[in-house]
């Protein structure tokens, strides 16, 4: 490939984008086979090797060998690749002023119910959308009814807490990488700071922080970094860009000052705030720039002077001032860290290099894409020591064409054990069963007693009130059957709240019957949470932090996992994986 990029800005996501608005406004006016026919075509253009606006400048008939791609699309990317849009996409665009994205982001509200309510009422936006849901307009309009417009509601509320925020997961390799670009000579240390250094399960924006004694030479690196879509600003100490759709902010700093720096840009906002008093108790005043005495001193040469610096340089100077040990990023929520750690009762957090195995993944036998023996040699070049294949058993929640029946289930342990018997690694068999609405298992069958290990986990009926799911949950950790309660809540993060549950109580009944609450690492899930952990815990738990990998790659998920638990001040004792196989073995029983 050569350097060329042109015309500079549109990208192959960029036209797909402009087909999918285009299939929603086709939709929102009742348009049928069309909208699909956009999307389908959007697809394919997203993920096509070369920049279509490239080849609509150079070959625009080429255009029509892309997969869905006939005459009229083609004519349509030949156009926005020449003018920068599609005349009749900006028409449609004219008659439907809508903000389709924030509507249809809340759930339940589609493209045609955007449609629908801006002919009825004039819809816009998330403000009018709520003001009608108020004033009980909407279950006025033909189709729809109060339960919908209660549900519009409530789904608005959600997708506002969602905002703009980015997966901990998709934003966190983008971190590395800048870490990664910043490592050159100008750069004497650098870290991410704010929620991403936090391990928070949205992230807002990237920020990070260099310690540098030449600013402009590191601001210069920084707008240079590959990922940059663009540069936002680019002052002398501080530089924004963004990256893949997120904010990354840059600062740069002294190194005296680096630690202060850290400390003060890590937040959160309520840690800091406390830690704070506490310098203020002591005079001391503590900001980005150090610790500072601030009673005022007799200098017989100076005279009087106040605001000796005692601290700043590491971070660890910073607590130290204060008479506290350094506390983990991941535990400053102010939930009691500040109080633990005055006391000298920190816990000594799980490492991310102390699992020794994931006791929840899925192979072709069910969603997953590789074979068992795939799944066991990746769990083995990982580094782990043992590995469970625990594909979907078919029942509430996953159908028959993904989970297994009770014969495919026994067919399965013969494969696992001629795998197992090969494998350099130790090798579980388990199952992914469902909890039913009513906290039972299923399958409810005899084959569940033949394996290693049973996760029970909620995959339906997920809108149930507190005191239901609270009491569905107890009753799928007292099952004796039950060794794993996967993804408690069966929350999707950005997309559907899940069960809300009285944690402590499902957590003393898991601790009663022997059974580990997951930590389901993958970005999504996140489930259960840092707070909800460190309320498990409490409450006398042993978590299980697992990937739910479906794929090779997503056994490095784990990372999340840890670094959610350590919000939750899991120790190592209180995790079941990074026991070791006997250990693990006598748990399951
Ligand atoms: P985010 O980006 O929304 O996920 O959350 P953070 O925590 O990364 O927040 P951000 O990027 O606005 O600021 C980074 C850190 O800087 C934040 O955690 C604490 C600190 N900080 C920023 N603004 C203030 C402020 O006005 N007061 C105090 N005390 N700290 C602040
Ligand atoms: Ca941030
Ligand atoms: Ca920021
Ligand atoms: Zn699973």
């Amino acid at each position: 490939m050569t350097g060329e990029r042109d015309p500079p800005g549109i990208t192959n996501a960029d036209v797909a984008a402009q087909f999918e608005a285009f299939a929603d406004l086709l939709e929102a006016k009742d348009v049928e086979y069309k909208p699909r026919a956009y999307r389908r075509a959007a697809e394919n253009i997203r993920a096509h090797a070369r920049p279509v606006a490239e080849i609509a400048r150079e070959d625009p008939d080429a255009l029509q060998e892309i997969d869905r791609v006939g005459e009229a699309i083609a004519e349509k990317i030949v156009e926005y690749a020449e003018t920068g849009e599609i005349g009749e996409l900006e028409e449609l665009r004219a008659e439907l002023p809508v903000d389709m994205a924030a509507l249809t982001s809340v759930e339940g509200v589609g493209p045609k119910t955007v449609g629908s309510l801006y002919d009825a009422l004039g819809i816009t936006d998330l403000d009018d959308l709520e003001a009608a849901a108020r004033e009980g307009k909407i279950q006025e309009v033909s189709g729809f009814g109060a339960k919908t417009e209660q549900n519009i509601l409530e789904g608005i509320e959600f997708a506002r807490q969602v905002g703009e925020r980015h997966l901990l997961g998709e934003v966190r390799p983008l971190a590395d990488d800048a870490l990664a670009h910043l490592d050159v000579d100008a750069v004497q240390r650098v870290e991410v700071a704010g929620s991403i250094r936090r391990w928070q399960e949205t992230i807002g924006d990237v920020d990070l922080l260099v310690a540098t004694g030449d600013d402009a030479a590191v601001v210069d690196r920084f707008v240079e970094w590959p990922a940059a879509d663009e540069v936002i600003e680019a002052g002398d100490q501080k530089a924004s860009v963004r990256a893949d759709g997120a904010r990354v902010d840059l600062r740069a700093v002294d190194p005296s000052e680096f630690g202060a720096a850290l400390q003060y840009f890590t937040g959160d906002v309520d840690h800091n705030v406390h830690l704070r008093n506490v310098a203020i108790d002591r005079d001391l005043k503590m900001n980005e720039y150090g610790v500072f005495d601030v009673t005022v001193v007799e200098d017989p040469d100076a005279g009087q002077r106040v605001g000796e610096r005692i601290a700043g340089e590491t971070e660890q100077s910073m607590y130290a001032a204060l008479d506290l040990p350094w506390i983990p990023p991941e535990m400053r929520r102010d939930t009691g860290e500040i109080e633990a750690a005055a006391s000298g009762e920190l816990p000594a957090l799980i490492e991310e290099g102390e699992i020794r195995g994931d006791l929840h993944t899925h192979t072709e036998w069910s969603d997953g894409n590789n074979t068992v023996a795939e799944m066991v040699q990746a769990a083995a070049d990982f580094g782990y020591d043992y590995h469970a294949v625990t594909d979907h058993a078919a029942g509430a929640g996953t159908p028959p064409a993904i989970g297994l029946d009770s014969t495919e289930v026994r067919e399965q342990i013969e494969t696992v054990e001629a795998v197992a018997a090969d494998a350099p690694i130790e090798v579980f068999h388990g199952v992914e069963a469902n909890v039913t609405a009513d906290g039972g298992l299923s399958p409810d069958a005899d084959v569940l007693g033949e394996l290693d290990l049973v996760i029970a986990s909620p995959h339906a009926a997920l809108g149930q009130d507190y005191e239901t799911a609270t009491e569905r949950l107890v009753g799928a950790v007292e099952d004796p059957r039950v060794d794993v309660l996967g993804h408690p809540s069966g929350r999707l993060i950005h997309d559907r709240p899940g069960l809300e549950f009285d944690v402590e109580r499902v957590a003393r009944a898991a601790a009663d019957h022997g059974v580990a609450l997951e930590v389901n690492a993958n970005p999504h899930r996140l489930d259960l949470w840092g707070d909800a952990v460190q309320r498990a815990l409490d409450a006398g738990a042993t978590i299980a932090i697992d990937t739910d990998a479906h794929s090779p790659p997503e056994l490095a998920y784990v990372r999340y996992g840890v670094h959610t638990a350590r919000r939750g001040w899991a120790e190592p004792a209180d995790v079941l994986n990074a026991r070791d196989v006997e250990g693990v073995r006598e748990f399951l029983g």
